[in-house]
């Protein structure tokens, strides 16, 4: 049985991720800061599919609580075939000059740093068994910058970067490395973003159908379950309704 590390499986494309490889038999690792939520996830998910599961609260920010998290997992977890960084988020919608300082350090402390942290503590896992799969969860955000999307898109296309790097750098020990960017997901994403605002949160997803997080799932499933030989460097998967990150067809 393969396990898998997810980081940000309290919500979202995480939480669909965490059912659908819990679904195919995987051992899962789940990571959040919401301890009662990975409790009860974990709960949820052994007594649907009899999966062995265990579960770690630690914030992706904190280089010294990533490294022990990882570092003293049960031997039989250890053994960590698929790392799908997934936690990350965005804080607010405004000009530079006018967002808030103490939310770019948040954005690039979770969405690269903490990133790299998770990455770094899982490497060497993955180099001693020759072989691995690191997915990151990039974004459209990656891929282009949008009017007040500034920071987080910085983050984001540092996702992208980093992904490259990886894939040059551990091509070596074999491991596999991938990017999957969304456009519009609905998720908790942007009630985060808005902090808290649900209103301004739900009227992102007004008038189209955007992605749901089970069709991000089914991607990362699909990357993740490539014969050997096999890897698909990046892929980005748009609602039908989403050209760009701002141009969106709304209506009929
Ligand atoms: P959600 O807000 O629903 O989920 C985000 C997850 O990240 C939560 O499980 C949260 O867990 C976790 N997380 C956030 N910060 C930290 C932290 N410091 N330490 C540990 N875990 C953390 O959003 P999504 O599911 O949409 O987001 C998942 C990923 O997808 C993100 O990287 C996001 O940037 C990306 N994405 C989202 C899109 C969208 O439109 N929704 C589109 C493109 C990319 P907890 O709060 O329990 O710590
Ligand atoms: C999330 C998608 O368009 O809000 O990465 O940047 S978007």
């Amino acid at each position: 049985m393969k396990t898998i590390l997810i980081t940000g499986a309290t919500s979202g494309i995480g939480k669909a991720c965490a059912e659908l490889f819990a679904k195919e038999n995987y051992q899962l690792i789940l990571t959040g800061r919401r301890a009662e939520r990975l409790e009860k996830i974990k709960q949820d998910l052994i007594s649907k599919y009899k999966v062995k599961i265990h579960v770690l609260c630690f914030d992706i920010q904190n280089k010294k609580a990533t490294e022990n998290a990882i570092n003293t997992l049960p031997e039989s977890f250890k053994n960590i075939a698929i790392l799908l960084n997934n936690a990350g988020l965005a804080l607010g919608k405004e000009t530079l000059d006018k967002s808030d300082m103490q939310d770019w350090e948040t954005m690039l402390d979770t969405n690269v740093k903490g990133l790299l942290y998770v990455t770094r503590a899982v490497i060497p896992i993955m180099k001693k068994n020759k072989s691995g799969h690191i997915i990151n969860i990039s974004s459209i955000a990656a891929k282009e910058v949008y009017p007040n999307g500034n920071v987080y898109c910085a983050s984001k296309h540092a996702v992208d970067a980093l992904t490259k790097a990886m894939q040059i750098d551990l091509l070596a020990h074999k491991i596999k490395v991938t990017s999957v960017a969304p456009g519009m997901v609905d998720t908790e994403f942007s009630t985060v973003r808005h902090k808290g605002d649900k209103q301004t949160a739900d009227a992102t997803y007004n008038g189209f159908t955007p992605l749901f997080a089970n069709d991000i799932a089914e991607v990362v499933y699909f990357v993740a379950s490539r014969p050997a030989h096999v890897n698909i460097n990046d892929i980005l998967v748009m609602p039908s309704a989403q050209a760009t990150a701002t141009i969106v067809r709304k209506g009929n």
